[in-house]
């Protein structure tokens, strides 16, 4: 009786940690491989400084002045290289509302590609997700057409 109890002890003691060997070797491993993945991806973005840092987030600044069409600021940096379905934040550093809207600057048209809706004066979008679809999105700022950027998707 005695020794069946510790036969069982030991029994459980051994399946408990290959429980948590396997909790720990399921939970490291994902985000490993994803994070080597979109560093290795962002390398290979030129212009892509900011997104290789923050672990696939990119940040795009709405420089204060910008809303001035004679400051000659704008989205900086522009362009941005991203991967597919990356996580863009505009930062709005500015005085002034702004938009990052997808679509044709010239006719000022939408193409419901991406959208930050209206960013307040001194406050960051909300996460905004890039298409998956390789290409170069052309954006503006629906209160301020001559400002214009390029998302490029790749
Ligand atoms: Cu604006």
């Amino acid at each position: 009786m005695k020794f069946r109890q510790f036969e069982r002890s030991i029994i459980i003691g051994a399946s408990m940690v290959s429980v948590l060997l396997t909790v720990s070797i399921l939970g490291l491993s994902p985000t490993d491989t994803m994070a080597q993945g979109t560093n290795a991806t962002n390398a290979t973005g030129a212009a892509n400084a900011t997104g290789a840092a923050g672990g696939g987030e990119t940040t795009v600044v709405m420089p204060l002045g910008s809303s001035s069409s004679t400051s000659g600021e704008g989205y900086e940096p522009d362009p941005v290289t991203v991967s597919p379905g990356a996580i863009v934040v505009w930062d709005n550093e500015d005085n002034a509302l702004h938009t990052a809207t997808s679509g044709n600057p010239d006719t000022q048209t939408p193409d419901g590609k991406f959208d930050t809706g209206y960013v307040t004066a001194n406050t960051p979008s909300k996460p905004v997700t890039m298409p998956t679809e390789p290409g170069e999105y052309k954006y503006y700022c629906q209160l301020h057409p001559f400002l214009v950027g390029t998302i490029t998707v790749q």
